[in-house]
């Protein structure tokens, strides 16, 4: 089994919708366990043209997909969210990201484990921090990043046999 973090941003339409959208994907997938949520950061638009806020969110999961499948499975989600990719870092209903895989470090055309431009990103540091806090330094902060009161459930959290 492998420990993979998962970056989730949306900037179009139902913002929420899409992360809990994606969410729920993972926690369907074959041989996919997502172990944890960060909190929803609305975040300030890095890069591309003026465009909207984000929200974003990272999932913890453990996985025995090899790293190509799971960049497979971020792929086919971001595709059923009906996301149309016209500008490079323009405006996305849901971008899903691979940011690390165990220790791995892989460089190849179609994926870059860990992911090339995280650890310059408030966007994908600060939610991290909360599902993995050994990984982020306690005091950093970062402009433009939010945490909100939203929640993102997986769908365990709905079971009456769940712990609240
Ligand atoms: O790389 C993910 C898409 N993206 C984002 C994002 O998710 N959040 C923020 N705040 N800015 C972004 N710019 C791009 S591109």
């Amino acid at each position: 089994m492998s420990r993979a973090y998962l970056a989730l941003g949306s900037n179009l339409g139902d913002r929420v919708a899409h992360l809990q959208h994606a969410v729920d994907e993972l926690a369907r997938a074959d041989d996919v366990e997502v172990s944890a949520v960060s909190r929803v950061y609305e975040t300030a638009p890095v890069g591309g043209p003026p465009q909207e806020a984000y929200l974003n969110a990272v999932v913890a999961l453990d996985t025995t997909l090899a790293p190509h499948d799971l960049l497979a499975l971020a792929q086919r989600i971001e595709n059923r969210a009906h996301r149309v990719r016209n500008e490079r870092w323009g405006p996305r209903t849901l971008d899903v990201d691979v940011l690390l895989y165990d220790d791995l470090e892989l460089d190849d055309p179609e994926l870059t484990i860990p992911h090339p431009r995280m650890w310059e990103r408030g966007f994908v540091l600060a939610p991290l921090r909360d599902v993995a806090p050994g990984l982020v330094d306690a005091g950093v902060t970062w402009k433009g990043v939010r945490a909100t009161e939203l929640t993102l459930r997986p769908p365990w959290w709905n079971n009456s046999s769940a712990s609240p």
